[in-house]
């Protein structure tokens, strides 16, 4: 009976023993759910700021393309408003497409784009300014340039002694005359002015040292052909001047529409 009893009082009931695992297990579900739970709310925050991260990456980025297109839509705008005189109507037309070649300020004609300045300076600062807008003193290499070059001065020109420079020297050595690309004049294209004392004259009264640079311009009494408009000169004075440079084809198509 004793026996029978301390028996009964060691073990563990099966019903006890049941709901003890039973809770465990409960308990372990709970963690297992908790912890479940706890990733999935870690996730949706996760979630939720790259989402909003992105949001205000998108709409930086968009802000961002907004102000290029800004910028650059002035910039085409000012440039047509600025740049461009004429344009073509027809796509024909674009083959000898007259506009949109030269900088503003400067004047196309043949392929080539002519500044003429409005200020003096003497030779080699001419020429030096000239260069910085990558380009230099003019050269002339036809009859048909020279009537452009000498019609335009005439109706730039002041008064006579309002001439322009152009990219020709005999600095080197007296009488040998030089483009400023190093190539020689060509005597059956020269226009020196032509008359009682004819040019160029090397004139020291006003220099010692002579003349040795050229500017164009008008002679004040046009007995002969107004074509000759050169004269040599002090390459010290102070002259308007003309720059040449290529035109930049295609530099602004896309405005040419
Ligand atoms: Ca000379
Ligand atoms: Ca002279």
């Amino acid at each position: 009976m004793s026996r029978s009893q301390g028996d009964t009082e060691g073990e563990v009931p099966a019903s006890k023993h049941t709901n003890s695992s039973r809770r465990s297990k409960v308990t372990s579900e709970r963690v297992a759910l908790l912890v479940v739970c706890s990733l999935l709310a870690a996730a949706a925050i996760v979630i939720y700021r790259l989402s909003a991260f992105a949001h205000f990456q998108t709409k930086k980025n968009l802000q961002t393309l907004r102000e290029e297109y800004e910028a650059v839509k002035r910039n085409l705008t000012e440039r047509s408003n600025t740049v461009m005189p004429k344009c073509p109507k027809h796509p024909e037309e674009i083959i000898n497409d007259p506009c949109m070649k030269c900088d503003r300020g400067w004047e196309q004609h043949g392929g080539k784009c002519y500044y003429f300045s409005t200020g003096s300076s003497n030779w080699e600062q001419s020429r030096q300014f000239c260069q910085r807008t990558r380009g230099d003193l003019v050269k002339i290499d036809s009859t048909e340039e020279q009537i452009f070059l000498v019609n335009r001065v005439r109706e730039k020109m002041k008064h006579l002694e309002d001439m322009f420079w152009i990219g020709l020297t005999d600095s080197k050595e007296e009488g040998k005359w030089f483009w400023v690309d190093d190539s020689p004049l060509n005597t059956s294209l020269s226009f020196w002015v032509s008359r009682k004392q004819k040019e160029p004259d090397n004139w020291t009264k006003e220099n010692p040292d002579g003349e040795d640079c050229v500017r164009m311009g008008k002679e004040k009494e046009e007995k002969d052909n107004y074509l000759k408009s050169w004269w040599d000169k002090s390459c010290k004075a102070s002259q308007r001047s003309i720059c040449e440079k290529h035109e930049e084809s295609g530099r602004y198509t896309l405005t040419c529409v």
